[in-house]
Order: structure tokens, then C-alpha cells, then sequence
């Protein structure tokens, strides 16, 4: 038998391998998941690693032979077009691109939680230290173990302000997080995904950061648990949706709970204003940046992949129609969003 599974590589626990594995379940994509580092992994299978190589890789035919891609977003964008029953985009064009921005914050900035909590307390990165080293091969000695245990947790802190974690900005991502858990607790009480009653991709992104918050750092699995029952037990059922009934999603933007508007509200005080000064800082050459939010100042390293972000997000608006602009634009301004695309 030819096997036709799409392969990827990846660790437990990375939020976008999990995202991406959920994403295949809900799909019903065959696929096997190779846990591993992933430059070993691809160097025993004769395949040049991607650049620069970040989890998951995905084992994909390119020109006829098989080659190592990475970046979950166009990768889903790339699998709605070869797989196009059980779809993750909303009918609306409206609402399609409110989910692409949705799986952007999932991507990028609920990411600065996952890896604040992951290192930036004591306990949390004893946790992540001793556990990320076995979740890919669990047969090491225990020398191997301390070994990896201290390579990792020192490269791992060290990079937190990469992301911009550091004591400046711990409470200010603390109380974002907070925030974000509240809001997708009420908003779960109406209805059963992010944008209706059918998963979206953006469910996906911001389920694979959660995995990690809930499922893996004990101290923002604390606060989840204290706060919002709903979003756990969203996450534990996301993992694998491939049962969820074959339903379009038809809904409008205009459909939208206030919940949503919410989350946007949100996002205007944290993803967008950082989003927006990170890609000024690219444009003016810059290596590192810092704003004042309504919270407190927020400092971190310019991040170029982010910068492109925000371009892709302005090349998806430009794919609506003068009509669908001006609702997205109406939606946005009534949420505080509009530098996202003006
Ligand atoms: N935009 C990428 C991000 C993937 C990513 O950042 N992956 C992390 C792990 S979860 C990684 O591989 N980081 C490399 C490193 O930490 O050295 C995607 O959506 O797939």
C-alpha cells in the first residue's frame, strides 16, 4: 500500500504542533506525527531542514519532491484548497477575514503568554525544563536529562524578552491573559466555538497556545482553572474534533456576540498597538522598541517575522470588495482595531 500520509514533525509540547495536529483530526486528514528534534529527525531522512526551522515541520511535495515547510497559516490556507470538505474559513468574506486576524492573535500574541509562563517563574520552568526533553525521547538517562534539562531551561530564559517577557511587562502580560480567559469563558456560554458553531482556524491557533496553558505550565493552568472551566473544557475537546458534524459556517460578521467585540477590545490595548510598533521599528531599522500601553511599557526585540504579519493581514483586506471593507472597517473602529489595516 502507497502511503499517502501527510508527515510532520514536532514536539507535544509546541503550541503550533498541537494546533496543527487538532487542525488534521478535525479534517480528517490522514497524517503521522514524528516526535523528535527536528534537525536529527530531517537529517537521518536525507531532507534539508527548512530556515529558519521551527515546529512543526511538515513533510509536504514540493516540485515533485518531498521538502520541509513550516509556518501553520499558509499551511491550513494551502490544505482548505486540497481538502476543501469540513472547512475552517467562514462563508462571509467579512468574517473570513475577522478569523484570519483571530488566528493571528491566536499565533502571536497569545504565544507571549504560552512562553512568559513557561519561563518566566521558577516552578514553571523546573516544569518545562524537566518535561520538554522527554516529551521527544523519553528513554534517556538520567545524566542525559539534567543535561538537556540545564541546555534548554538557560536558552529558553534567556530568550524570554525575545517576546518581550521581562519584569516590566510580566504583570502587563498577566493581566492580558486574565482577560482573554474571561472573555472566552463568557463568550463559551453562547456559543460553542469561536465564531459559531463550527470550528474555525482561528479556534485552532488559539487552542494550541492554550494546550500549553492549561494542559502543561502549572501556573497558568492555576489561573485557567480558577477562571474559566469553559475554556478548558473546549480545549480538551478541541484535540480532536474529527466527530464534529460537517456544518458550513454562515455566519455573518454582523452575527457576531458582543463577546467578540470584547476580545477585540482587548486585543486594541495589547496585540495591535505592539503589532504596529513592531513593524515600525522593522521599517525604521531598529533592533528593539519600546511603547507606553494603558497598562504599563512594553519593550521587546524587533521581531521581523511579525512585521510580516501585519503585511499579510493588510494583503488579505485588500481581497475584499469596497462593500465588505467598509463592514470590516466599521467593526474595527467600533472595537479601537482600525490601525490593523488603515
Ligand atoms: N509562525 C510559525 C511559528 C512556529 C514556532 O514559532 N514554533 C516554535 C515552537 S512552538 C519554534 O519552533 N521555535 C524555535 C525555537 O524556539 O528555537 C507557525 O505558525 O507555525
Amino acid at each position: 500500500m502507497i502511503n499517502t500520509n501527510i508527515k510532520l514533525i514536532g514536539n507535544p509540547a509546541s503550541p503550533y504542533t498541537r494546533k496543527m495536529i487538532a487542525y488534521l483530526r478535525y479534517k480528517r486528514i490522514p497524517y503521522q506525527v514524528i516526535w523528535g528534534e527536528a534537525s536529527d529527525v530531517l537529517k537521518s531522512m536525507k531532507i534539508d531542514p527548512p530556515k529558519p526551522i521551527l515546529l512543526p515541520v511538515f513533510l509536504l511535495p514540493r516540485d515533485g519532491k518531498i521538502t520541509s515547510v513550516t509556518d501553520s497559516t499558509p499551511l491550513i490556507a494551502e490544505f482548505e484548497n486540497s481538502y476543501p470538505e469540513r472547512s475552517v474559513y467562514p462563508n462571509d468574506p467579512p468574517l473570513k477575514f475577522i478569523n484570519y486576524i483571530l488566528e493571528d492573535f491566536g499565533d502571536e500574541w497569545c504565544t507571549k503568554f504560552m512562553f512568559h509562563y513557561r519561563w518566566y517563574f521558577s516552578e514553571d520552568a523546573d516544569n518545562a525544563g524537566t518535561i520538554l526533553p522527554v516529551g521527544i525521547m523519553n528513554n534517556i538517562s538520567d545524566e542525559e536529562l539534567a543535561f538537556f534539562k540545564d541546555h534548554f531551561t538557560k536558552r529558553q530564559v534567556e530568550r524570554l524578552w525575545v517576546v518581550g517577557s521581562n519584569d516590566e511587562t510580566a504583570s502587563f502580560i498577566d493581566k492580558s491573559y486574565k482577560s482573554v480567559l474571561k472573555i472566552l469563558e463568557n463568550h463559551l456560554k453562547i456559543q460553542p466555538f469561536l465564531l459559531g458553531s463550527t470550528p474555525s482556524s482561528c479556534d485552532f491557533a488559539v487552542y494550541g497556545q492554550l494546550t500549553q496553558l492549561i494542559g502543561f505550565d502549572p501556573t497558568p493552568r492555576r489561573i485557567a482553572h480558577e477562571i474559566a472551566p469553559r475554556v478548558i473544557g473546549w480545549v480538551n475537546s478541541l484535540e480532536d474534533g474529527s466527530g464534529y458534524e460537517d456544518k458550513e459556517n454562515n455566519l455573518k460578521l454582523s452575527d457576531l456576540p458582543q463577546t467578540i467585540h470584547e476580545l477585540f477590545q482587548e486585543m486594541s490595548s495589547s496585540y495591535i498597538p505592539t503589532m504596529v510598533a513592531n513593524k515600525q521599528a522593522i521599517e525604521q531599522g531598529k533592533n528593539e522598541w519600546e511603547i507606553d500601553l494603558d497598562n504599563g511599557k512594553w519593550k521587546q526585540k524587533s521581531f521581523p517575522y511579525q512585521a510580516k504579519c501585519l503585511v499579510w493581514i493588510k494583503e488579505e483586506y485588500e481581497k475584499l470588495d469596497i462593500n465588505e471593507k467598509d463592514e470590516v472597517l466599521s467593526f474595527l473602529k467600533l472595537n479601537n482595531c482600525e490601525t490593523l489595516v488603515v
